[in-house]
C-alpha cells in the first residue's frame, strides 16, 4: 500500500484552490506515488470560511485556529497559502512541532524575515519547500536541462520578465498586495521573486543589482474583506480610498557571481500582459527563449545548428521532457498553471519519502527575498547594491 501523509492547509484562497486540486490530481498523474496527500484540514480565519473551503476543496475537517490544527498528532505536512505576513509566524511553529512545510512565495516580506524561516528550518529535521512552481514547468525544467547539458555553452545574459495588468485600473481595491505591512512589497516581492527565481535556478547567484522602482497608482478604494480579488472591482470602487505604500513597477540589471549578467522587470499595470513571464539567455553556443502564456513551448537555437538552419525552432514539451512520464501521451495536448502545482506537490511528497531537501527550499526562499531586498534598496539609493548573503 502506498504510504499516506496527512495534510493541514492554511488558507483557502486563489492557492488553496490551487494546492488542494494539487493534492487531489498528484497520484492520478505521478503513480506510483511517492505517496498519497489526504486533505486532512483546512484553516481559514473563521469557522464558517474554513467549513466552506473544507467541503469545496474536500478536507475532511476545519478549524479557525492554525495553532491548534499544527500541533495535531495526525498531521504530517503544513501548508501554508496565507498572505505573506502570516507565513513566519506559522512555518517556525510548524518546522518547531515536527511537521514538514510547504510555503508559498515569496517566502517571507523581508530578507530578514525569510532568514529566520531558513534557522528555524535548519534546525527541524523537517523537509521544507517554498512554491515557486514556475519552474517546475516542463519547458522551464528542459531549459535547465539544455543548461547544464552545456548545450547553449556559458551563459552570457538572462533577460526576463514578469508583466500583469490586473492592477492596472486605478479603481481596483486596496487589497492586501498593495499593503507593506501584509505584502511586504509590492510587484517586487508578489511578481519579480518568480522571476528571481527563474535566474537563479537557470544561470546561478546574483551578487548584486541596480534597479529603478516606482509607485504610479498611489491610492485605490478600500476593499471589503479579505480576498485578494486581483483587480476585480466591486462596490467599494465608489467608496473612501487607501493609500498604496509598495512598489507598482521595477527593472533590475542584474551581475552574477559567474561573471553571467542580465536584467529583469515586472509590473501589474501592463495592459494587455496577463501573465507574461518570460525568459531569453544567451550563451557561448546558443540561445533558449521561454514565454509562460505559450507554456507548452520552448524556443531554443544552438550555434552548430547547420548554417542554412540557424534560428530559434520550438519544441512542444511533452513525454520526451521533464515530468512528460506523469503528463499528457502526447506533446502539445496543452498544459496548464494546475500542472505545474501538481509537479510541485510530487516533488515536495518525493523529498519528504526519500528524506532529501528539495528545490527551492526555504534556504532558496530566503536568497530570493534577499535580492528583493536589494532591488527595493537600489531602487531608492538608484546604485548598485550588493546582495546579502
Ligand atoms: P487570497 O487572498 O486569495 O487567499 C488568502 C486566504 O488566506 C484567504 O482564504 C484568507 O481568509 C486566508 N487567511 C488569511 N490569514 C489567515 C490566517 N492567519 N489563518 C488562516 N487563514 C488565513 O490569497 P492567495 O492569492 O491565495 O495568496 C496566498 C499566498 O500565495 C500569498 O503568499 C501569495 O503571494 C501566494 N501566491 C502564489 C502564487 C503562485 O503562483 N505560486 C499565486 C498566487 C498567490
Ligand atoms: C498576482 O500578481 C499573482 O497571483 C501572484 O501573487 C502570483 O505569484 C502569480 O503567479 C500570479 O499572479
Amino acid at each position: 500500500m502506498t504510504k499516506k501523509l496527512n495534510v493541514a492547509m492554511i488558507g483557502g484562497g486563489f492557492m488553496g484552490k490551487a494546492h488542494a486540486m494539487a493534492y487531489a490530481a498528484m497520484p492520478m498523474f505521478f503513480w506510483p506515488a511517492p505517496a498519497i496527500p489526504v486533505r486532512k484540514v483546512l484553516v481559514d480565519v473563521n469557522k464558517d470560511l474554513a467549513a466552506d473551503g473544507a467541503e469545496r476543496y474536500g478536507f475532511e475537517d476545519s478549524g479557525a485556529d492554525w495553532k491548534a490544527v499544527i500541533i495535531r498528532k495526525d498531521i504530517d505536512v503544513i501548508d501554508i497559502v496565507t498572505p505573506n505576513d502570516s507565513h513566519a509566524e506559522i512555518a517556525i511553529a510548524a518546522l518547531k512541532a515536527g511537521k514538514h512545510v510547504i510555503c508559498e512565495k515569496p517566502l517571507a516580506r523581508t530578507g530578514a524575515e525569510a532568514k529566520t524561516m531558513f534557522e528555524a528550518a535548519k534546525r527541524s529535521g523537517s523537509i521544507h519547500m517554498v512554491a515557486f512552481n514556475y519552474r517546475r514547468t516542463p519547458g522551464v525544467a528542459l531549459a535547465k536541462k539544455f543548461i547544464e547539458e552545456g548545450r547553449i555553452g556559458a551563459i552570457l545574459n538572462f533577460r526576463g520578465t514578469y508583466l500583469q495588468d490586473w492592477s492596472a485600473d486605478p479603481n481596483g481595491p486596496l487589497s492586501w498586495r498593495f499593503s507593506k505591512k501584509i505584502a511586504g512589497s509590492g510587484t517586487v516581492g508578489d511578481i519579480g521573486t518568480h522571476v528571481v527565481d527563474f535566474a537563479r535556478y537557470l544561470v546561478g547567484e546574483i551578487s548584486s543589482v541596480n534597479a529603478i522602482v516606482r509607485t504610479h497608482i498611489g491610492e485605490r478604494p478600500l476593499q471589503a474583506g479579505g480576498l485578494d480579488k486581483l483587480g476585480a472591482s466591486d462596490k467599494s470602487s465608489n467608496g473612501p480610498k487607501g493609500k498604496v505604500d509598495v512598489d507598482d513597477e521595477m527593472i533590475a540589471l542584474l551581475k552574477f557571481q559567474n561573471g553571467a549578467v542580465g536584467s529583469i522587470e515586472a509590473t501589474r499595470n501592463a495592459y494587455g500582459r496577463n501573465n507574461f513571464l518570460t525568459f531569453e539567455t544567451h550563451g557561448t553556443k546558443g540561445s533558449i527563449a521561454f514565454n509562460y502564456e505559450r507554456m507548452d513551448e520552448l524556443k531554443v537555437m544552438f550555434a552548430d545548428d547547420p548554417a542554412d538552419a540557424r534560428g530559434f525552432r520550438t519544441i512542444y514539451t511533452g513525454p520526451a521532457h521533464p515530468y512528460g512520464y506523469g503528463l499528457w501521451p502526447i506533446s502539445a495536448l496543452g498544459i496548464g498553471y494546475g500542472e505545474t502545482k501538481i509537479i510541485e506537490c510530487y516533488d515536495f511528497f518525493s523529498a519528504i519519502v526519500s528524506g532529501k531537501q528539495p528545490s527551492p527550499n526555504f534556504e532558496d526562499g530566503w536568497r530570493v527575498s534577499a535580492i528583493a531586498d536589494a532591488i527595493l534598496e537600489s531602487g531608492v539609493t538608484e546604485r548598485w547594491v550588493s546582495v546579502a548573503n
